[in-house]
């Protein structure tokens, strides 16, 4: 089996990672403009306040998404651009700008995939009410979302609600990692509830306002190993599956949490926090596809199996969690997996995991699937105009590659957007870790003339798309 005739051959970023224009045209601030312009809260202090432009100049992107004949461009809405105090007055200059991105890609027949939540909360939510951490944003979430279904719903088919709901709410209630940086596991597993509800409650509005729309929230899937056959590192891998997983793929896919998940955060002092209807609610937020970002599996083994020399090679420079103990530690360890690559970053390279992940998803749920993001940071070299980023084609073919493979196992694969199209800003890592197919001529220390170039990847991927994956 082939690709599917109308596979969406993409590419994704998120509006602070490469709008930059923070203060322009009535934007209001978001928790990141705030947080990157604290010392030490990212590397070597950079933020996205230039970023790479693309408010200006989005047009000149889009004639080379047009140029590479991209099917699909992911972009997020910046909800403070649209609201720039999260609720009450809309700025129209922030409708207009998204119009008009629109309408450049429409125009290009690059099919528009709109992220609605890609982290940028407005700053005023978060002052007033501690933003994901009160049921208030339920309702100011829903309103935003009612505000785009309106503006760009007879436009935009392929919708993600919320970008990672996994990584924003571990990372900034856990791991003290994004905003609001903050460690506790109770708050984590509260503010997720939450964030759970006003998830399902963007799906509930979505079908009465964009009936012919498709929507789904875009996980970081990263599938779990067991560290050996030992059935106790089994155990501890399952257990991981249930924490890292389960909890948030059962809740978006079936609508309820699993028992066992339940059980597992019980046996660690942690409850969820229902209240009359949430079951209800999130029993109406099933999705139309499971979007999946994929970047890496994760190894796991029991607490009492020790094992030497585990994960620690890393080169690239980023913002490191000073928190060291975790209660889930009673429950899984990360290991070593003496099997795959890393990247400079440490991150775990797998093509197979990620059949694997489309695979335990079609097994479990039998969703369609939309891979929101998938794709190697690097350091790149620019010379004579040219980047030769032979690394990033093997990486993205063995993971297209991959996708094929699962296809053939049954997997229903809308689409792959890679992650990215330009280079952008990375919220923990700057600008000399890279993704994308184009070059953009920036570093920490300058954002330079924001230039760009096409790498050698750019004219790979136009040669994958025109064939539809046939010339990998
Ligand atoms: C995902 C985010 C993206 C992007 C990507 C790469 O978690 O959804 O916004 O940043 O990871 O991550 P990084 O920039 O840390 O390498």
């Amino acid at each position: 089996m082939n690709f599917q005739k109308n596979f969406l051959w993409g590419s994704a970023s998120a509006a602070y990672q490469i709008e930059g224009a923070a203060n322009i045209d009535g934007k209001g601030p978001s928790i990141w403009d705030i947080y990157s312009n604290i010392p030490g809260n990212t590397f070597k202090n950079t933020t996205g306040e230039v970023a790479i432009d693309f408010y200006h100049k989005y047009e000149e992107d889009i004639s080379l998404m047009k140029e590479m004949g991209l099917k699909a461009y992911r972009f997020s809405v910046s909800w403070p651009r649209i609201l720039p105090k999260g609720k009450g007055e809309i700025n129209p200059k922030g409708i207009e700008f998204y119009h008009k991105v629109i309408d450049k890609l429409i125009e290009n027949n690059i099919e528009p995939i709109l992220t609605i939540y890609h982290w940028d909360l407005p700053q005023a939510l978060q002052d007033e009410y501690g933003g994901w951490e009160s049921r208030k944003i339920i309702e100011d979430f829903t309103n935003y979302c009612k505000i785009l279904y309106k503006e760009y719903g007879n436009k935009v088919k392929y919708w993600v609600s919320l970008n990672e709901q996994n990584i924003f709410t571990s990372l900034g209630y856990l791991l003290k990692l994004h905003p609001p940086k903050k460690s506790n596991m109770q708050t984590f597993i509260n503010v997720n509830h939450i964030a759970n509800l006003a998830n399902a409650k963007a799906i509930e509005e979505f079908r009465k306002h964009v009936p012919n729309g498709l929507i789904g929230p875009s996980f970081a899937y990263g599938p779990t190993y067991a560290k050996s056959a030992h059935p106790k590192d089994v155990l501890a891998m399952e257990n991981a599956q249930e924490i890292n997983n389960f909890l948030w793929l059962d809740v978006y896919a079936r609508g309820e949490y699993s028992p066992l998940t339940i059980n597992l955060l019980k046996s660690i002092g942690i409850t969820i926090n229902f209240q009359d209807g949430d079951k209800e609610l999130l029993k109406k937020g099933i999705p139309d596809f499971m979007g999946v970002n994929y970047y890496s599996t994760a190894t796991y083994r029991h607490i009492t199996r020790k094992v030497a020399n585990e994960i620690n090679n890393q080169k690239g420079n980023t913002v490191q969690s000073d928190v060291k103990e975790l209660l889930t530690d009673k429950l899984f360890v990360p290991a070593k997996n003496e099997f795959v690559r890393l990247t400079d970053w440490n991150w775990v390279i797998d093509p197979d995991g990620l059949r694997i992940a489309l695979r335990r998803i079609t097994s479990r749920y039998n969703l369609p699937i939309l891979i929101t993001e998938n794709g190697l940071g690097a350091y790149d070299t620019l010379e004579d105009g040219k980047v030769h980023d032979d690394y990033r084609i093997e990486y993205l073919k063995e993971h297209i590659t991959a996708i094929k493979d699962s296809i053939n196992d049954g997997c229903n694969v809308l689409g792959y957007c890679t992650w990215s199209f330009q280079d952008l800003f990375s919220w923990l890592n700057g600008y000399s870790k890279r993704y994308g197919f184009v070059f953009v001529d920036r570093d920490e220390e300058s954002q330079k003339e924001l230039k760009r170039y096409k790498k050698d990847s750019f004219y790979w991927y136009k040669k994958i798309i025109n064939s539809n994956g046939e010339d990998l």
